[in-house]
């Protein structure tokens, strides 16, 4: 039998190694936190390396993606598909170990990190929807939801303020099943952080209700796993641990400095670690009986198996139960996920609406379809109209709900929802307003870099918000959120173009959809049944003329309803100009050259934009000799209907917009 760190400097050793023959990586945070990985992943995690995606598995999260090469090494060490041809390779193209670690949950790696303190958000998400799916699914004497949730964490995910909006969550619903470690080693990129970081730590996430383990020798197996432990027995409350360590630890002339943290150690200091470490193998290479101690497999495929003899007797027991759980867990559609398309795309809507109340219908129609559906707000529930009818909010004491209150906690909000989404079991919205996609943008991106199902409920999208003036009108955020690659955005200009992309959003397995919502009424468009369907294609015409257009004009959102009258009116005075509703660029963008070119012939050139935004995504639409009706400047607190035709968003101004390419 090996020590505790032997073992451990087997994930040193491979850390240092990697890096060196990258010349690139961060060796300092792997070295440093070794001693805690190992006994966490052989002596705790539940895990069975040779399956991957079993649903029950302990999750664990690098929120610290630096140190891949952690992550890497225990995945490799425990007997994942990841090879050591593939640690060889670290940081090179196409080779599963990226500088960061990337999503691939065939792989073990759980999701996306790297920009720091997501991963830790991710985790509260991931621990809630454990606690979620354990409520909606556990039956006495049945508990096949039963997991934990490990992350762990450098300074720099304490210093990023997601720690406290994800912190400050985790407490306030008492996640006991989620532990995360903080690799305390004094040292970021900068040096010591004494001089930009002396937060009491521990006091600070007991400030937000967490079980907090101070000052626990992040170098002794013995004291880390009597914090585990003392963690795993706290199940009203999420536990910190503490753990004060030294990067690069090892590496004797570079440990406890910042040049451990982000660069090759060097062929001497390697050297010179190995024999600190008293490591006497060549690089790469795990000696066998190392290698036999380190493999989690045979007990993972007993931990596994008596799982499957529990499920086994909850499918015999509640037969309907374990069906759905499964369904839910592979992020499959119910069964009659049609009946409820067909109750979406068939709402009644005789009156003008906003959309966002248009999207408040369309929730409460999914909703008995859909009972992955968990929906939430940042503090602006009424204002996002998400919350279906009968979905009740989870609170501290039931998780029941199908509902979540955020708090003013954009991002936060958002990476949970990546969290939720990666842990699997549901599909989760949120609400904000379009302004503060900021706020939430970096979550935004990971999920879509991640390509996974979250979806975007983002109101009061334009200067028709009104009176809360420039500060709340988003202007660039469209613009901004169409250059996000895999990121699916619409802006619908009624009730069925909502339907429809609420529909998209849904049936979208593989990214992110953002759905941007007018705060305002808008009048229903009158469509034929050939027009509704291609609604899907995200561009399509929805007032044509005859024989070719003069003027082809392309309108999203609010500025649908003014631009349709200006084109009514000047076609009725015998021009011939077509409107394109295009509610959504990326779907249009992804039809066939054929379809493309049947909406906007590429013979008619002279094409005017209308969309109350910057004017930026429109050019490639509409080319040199076109004209876009945008806003590239800030708003102004008004009325709307003072602010609208202020900026030329009037049915009198398209229309002489249209008139000067005749
Ligand atoms: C949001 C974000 N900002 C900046 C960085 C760049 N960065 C990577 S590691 C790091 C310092 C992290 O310090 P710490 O967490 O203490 O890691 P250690 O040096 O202890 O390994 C920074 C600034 C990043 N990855 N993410
Ligand atoms: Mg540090």
């Amino acid at each position: 039998m090996s020590t505790h760190r032997e073992l451990a400097n087997a994930i040193r050793a491979l850390s240092m190694d990697a890096v060196q023959q990258a010349n690139s990586g961060h060796p300092g945070a792997p070295m440093g936190m070794a001693d805690i990985a190992e006994v966490l992943w052989r002596d705790f995690l539940k895990h069975n390396p040779a399956d991957p995606q079993w649903l029950d598995r302990d999750r664990f999260v690098l929120s610290n993606g630096h140190a891949s090469m952690l992550l890497y090494s225990l995945l490799y060490l425990t007997g994942y598909p990841l090879k050591l041809e593939d640690i060889k390779h670290f940081r090179q193209l196409g080779s599963h170990t990226a500088g960061h670690p990337e999503h691939a949950p065939a792989l073990g790696i759980e999701t996306t990190t790297g920009p720091l303190g997501q991963g830790f958000a991710n985790a509260v998400g991931m621990a809630l929807a454990e606690k979620m799916l354990a409520a909606q699914f556990n039956r006495p004497g049945f508990e096949v939801i039963d997991h934990h949730t490990y992350v762990f964490m450098g300074d720099g995910c304490m210093m990023e303020g997601i720690s406290h909006e994800a912190a400050s969550l985790a407490g306030t619903w008492g996640l006991g099943k989620l532990i995360a470690f903080y690799d305390d080693n004094s040292i970021s990129i900068d040096g010591k952080v004494r001089g930009w970081f002396r937060d009491d730590t521990p006091k600070r996430f007991e400030g937000y209700h967490w079980h907090v383990i101070p000052n626990v020798d992040g170098q002794s197996a013995d004291a880390v796993t009597a914090a585990i432990e003392a963690a795993r027995a706290e199940t009203a409350r999420p536990t910190l641990i503490c753990c004060k360590t030294i990067i690069g630890f090892g590496a004797p002339n570079k440990q406890d400095t910042k040049a451990a943290h982000g660069e090759a150690l060097g062929p001497d200091e390697v050297a010179a670690a190995r024999k600190m470490l008293g490591w006497n193998y060549p690089p790469f290479e795990i000696p066998e009986d190392l290698r036999r101690q380190w493999d989690c497999r045979a007990k993972g495929a007993e931990i596994q198996g008596r799982w499957s003899e529990l499920f086994a007797r909850y499918r015999v027991a509640f037969p309907e139960l374990a069906v759905e759980l499964q369904r839910r867990m592979r992020g499959d559609l119910p069964t009659n996920w049609r009946a409820g398309v067909e109750e979406a795309l068939n709402l009644p809507t005789p009156k003008p609406q906003a959309t966002r109340q248009s999207s408040q219908a369309v929730i409460n129609a999914l909703e008995p379809f859909v009972p992955e559906f968990i929906g939430g707000s940042a503090d602006l529930t009424g204002s996002n109209n998400t919350q279906g009818k009968d979905a009740k909010a989870i609170t501290p004491e039931d998780f029941t709900g199908h509902y979540i209150h955020y708090g003013v906690r954009e991002f936060g909000m958002t990476a949970v929802m990546n969290g939720i989404t990666l842990h699997g079991g549901f599909i989760p919205f949120g609400g904000t307003f379009l302004v503060f996609s900021d706020y939430a943008r970096n979550a935004v991106r990971l999920g879509a870099l991640m390509g996974i199902r979250v979806i975007h409920v983002y109101t009061h999208d334009s200067i028709g918000l009104g009176e809360d003036g420039p500060t709340h009108q988003p202007i660039e955020h469209l613009a901004s959120l169409r250059a996000m690659p895999h990121l699916s955005l619409w802006r619908p200009c009624d009730t069925a173009e909502t339907a429809v992309a609420w529909v998209a959003a849904i049936e979208r397995r593989d990214g992110p959809t953002a759905l941007a919502l007018t705060r305002q009424a808008l009048p229903q468009q009158p469509r034929s049944a050939e027009q509704k369907a291609a609604i899907r294609r995200g561009g399509y015409t929805l007032i044509d003329c005859e024989g070719v257009p003069q003027v082809i004009v392309i309108a999203t959102g609010s500025e649908v309803a003014l631009a349709a009258e200006a084109v009514r009116a000047l076609n009725s005075g015998g021009h011939r100009v077509r409107l394109v509703s295009m509610p959504s660029t990326d779907l249009f963008d992804s039809q066939d050259a054929a379809y493309r070119d049947a909406v906007l012939p590429p013979v008619v050139t002279r094409r005017v934009a209308v969309e109350a935004a910057a004017s930026q995504s429109w050019w490639r639409y509409v080319g040199s000799a076109g004209r876009v009706i945008g806003l590239d400047r800030f708003g102004a607190s008004g009325k709307a209907s003072d602010l609208f035709p202020h900026f030329g968003f009037s049915a009198d101004n398209v229309a002489r917009t249209i008139r000067e390419l005749f």
